[in-house]
């Protein structure tokens, strides 16, 4: 009975595809689905590789063409994990041919493509076909509770939203080119990678959106040793040498409207690099209210701390919540209360949010439109900083 099942095919089989496995396979253990994704194929270019990848990580067949698969009519959902210049072809295709498709973000490489991607989703929309992109950190429960308290009111109006993606695996200028350094196959840097995550928080828990931005770009290395064996994320380097040709960081400030924003609207600051020297993975978010404030860090990401005006005078400073309870999102169906959970989870909430979309009919959030969308503030990013700082309008669809 194929309807108790969903076969899975996963293009990409690198640190997404890795992070992406688990979540098919842990999801239905976790959470009641009403139908149990099974991990049919994975899909890769170099034939050894991703055997091993199907061997390690647990599909039942390993493929190379990925045209092949996504036309199979034994498979019900492409998860597309490869880099972001493939997501276009390979999401329209499976849409097209009328699988339901989870795409990693940033959803594209340029606004032309998401476009593309956004009228392939709607037409399969319209016949009941499901997509998804995946900003996983939605899916953290201490981020998902933050929502729930801004939309709730708890902090009143929004005044500022100040968000901070901080890693440093680049700070060796002689570390080597990885394909997230090729603007053809990334489309943008630290930009995309994980500002896009930042930006997508910032407008999901306030529920305001960005109107316009200025932005300023910086690129410290300009070249590096080229990869031994091609252009994956991590290997051996050789003797040559590979031009840079993405952001190393970027910085930007945006008016925010709606939501939860301030009448009048309101203004949210945000730095991404992968040069923050002695930070590993510092996503922080602060959003300051009329009344309250919420502050997230993921390298303490069972952590939400919360300040309330309303608190007795004497008595008010941040209180540190650990959202490890059954009443917040996602976590009823984890470990007994107080026990914390990893970056993993992140991916197995969002395949438990896929499907359940997929099987009640639902559309699921966020969608490409809203991947359009952070592609739209990407790009007017790009365009201000190329134009001085200038402040740049984001279109509105
Ligand atoms: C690399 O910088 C990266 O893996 C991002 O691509 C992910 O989206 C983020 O979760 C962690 O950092």
């Amino acid at each position: 009975m194929t309807e108790d099942r969903l076969r899975v095919a996963m293009v990409g089989h690198g640190f997404m595809g890795a992070a992406h496995s688990q979540a098919w396979r842990v999801a239905p253990r976790f959470f009641p689905l009403d139908r149990e994704p099974e991990m049919t194929v994975v899909v890769g270019r170099d034939p050894e590789r991703t055997e091993a990848a199907r061997a390690r990580f647990g599909w039942q067949r390993a493929e190379t063409d990925w045209r092949r698969v996504v036309e199979d009519p034994d498979i019900d959902v492409v998860d597309v994990c490869s880099p972001g210049s493939s997501h276009v072809e390979v999401a329209i295709a499976a849409l097209e041919a009328g699988k339901h498709v989870l795409c990693e973000k940033p959803l594209a490489n340029t606004v032309a493509e998401a476009e593309a991607m956004v009228a392939a989703a709607e037409s399969a929309a319209a016949r009941g076909i499901r997509s998804m992109v995946g900003f996983s950190y939605r899916r953290v429960p201490a981020l998902a509770f933050a929502r729930q308290l801004v939309q709730a009111g708890r902090i009143g109006e929004v005044r500022h939203a100040r968000a901070l993606y901080l890693q440093d695996w680049l700070t060796d200028a002689d570390g080597p080119m990885t394909w997230r350094l090729d603007a053809s196959l990334a489309g943008s840097g630290s930009l995309g990678d994980i500002g896009a995550h930042a930006v997508d928080l910032v407008e999901h828990i306030t529920g305001a959106t960005l109107g316009t931005v200025s932005g300023t770009l910086e690129t410290f290395v300009h070249e590096r040793p080229l990869l031994a064996d091609g252009v994956g994320l991590s290997g051996t380097a050789s003797d040559q040498r590979g031009q840079v040709t993405v952001d190393d960081a970027a910085w930007f400030t945006g008016r925010l409207t709606g939501g939860a924003a301030r009448p009048g609207g309101t203004v949210a600051t945000f730095e991404a690099t992968r040069y923050a020297t002695g930070r590993k993975n510092g996503l922080t978010i602060e959003i300051s209210g009329s009344t309250g404030a919420i502050a997230f860090d993921l390298e303490a990401m069972n952590e939400l701390h919360v300040y309330d005006t309303n608190a007795p005078a004497g008595e008010q400073g941040f209180r540190r919540v650990l959202v490890t309870e059954p009443e917040h999102p996602y976590m009823a169906n984890w470990w007994p209360t107080g026990h914390p959970i990893g970056y993993e989870h992140t991916f197995v909430h969002e395949v438990v949010d896929f499907v359940t979309a997929i099987t009640s009919g639902q559309q699921p959030e966020p969608s490409f439109a809203v991947g359009l969308h952070v592609q739209d503030v990407l790009d007017a990013v790009q365009r201000s900083a190329a134009d001085g700082s200038a402040w740049t309008s984001i279109p509105r669809r």
